[in-house]
């Protein structure tokens, strides 16, 4: 299920410490190691799907649970989605769509006014 030499795999499988946020059978939640805003952390899959065009009608269920898990997770970590607070998603895919590391992960950002940022 692991990707060779996936520092994300690495992180799921324990080998690399993080900072979680949430975890259960099919995902992982951890903190940015570099921060961009004053609440960063990462949501991935725990397959190993180097980027989202590499999902397919089989992770339908896997993307919308992920997806659904954000708001909670993003409360819990302090944003405050209401009038005042709110956060942002990112994903980045591909080299020209900015993305370094290939295991799927989206970004949620909180914790300051975001404007059209770039990862
Ligand atoms: P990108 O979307 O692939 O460009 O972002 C990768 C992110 O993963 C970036 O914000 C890094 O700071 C972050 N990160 C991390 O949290 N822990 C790590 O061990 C590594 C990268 I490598």
């Amino acid at each position: 299920m692991g990707g060779d030499n996936c520092i994300f795999c690495k992180i799921i499988e324990g080998k690399i410490p993080s900072r979680k946020v949430y975890e259960d059978e099919e995902m992982l939640a951890f903190h940015d190691i570099n921060p961009a805003a004053p609440i960063h952390f990462l949501v991935i899959p725990k397959k190993h799907l180097p980027m989202l065009c590499d999902a397919s009608s089989e992770d339908t269920q896997l993307l919308g649970k992920i997806m659904l898990k954000i708001p909670e997770l993003a409360i819990q970590e302090g944003a405050n989605p209401g009038q005042t607070g709110g956060f942002k998603i990112l994903m980045n895919n591909g080299a020209e769509g900015g993305q370094e590391v290939y295991h799927m992960h989206l970004h949620v950002l909180a914790g300051k006014r975001l404007g059209n940022q770039q990862l």
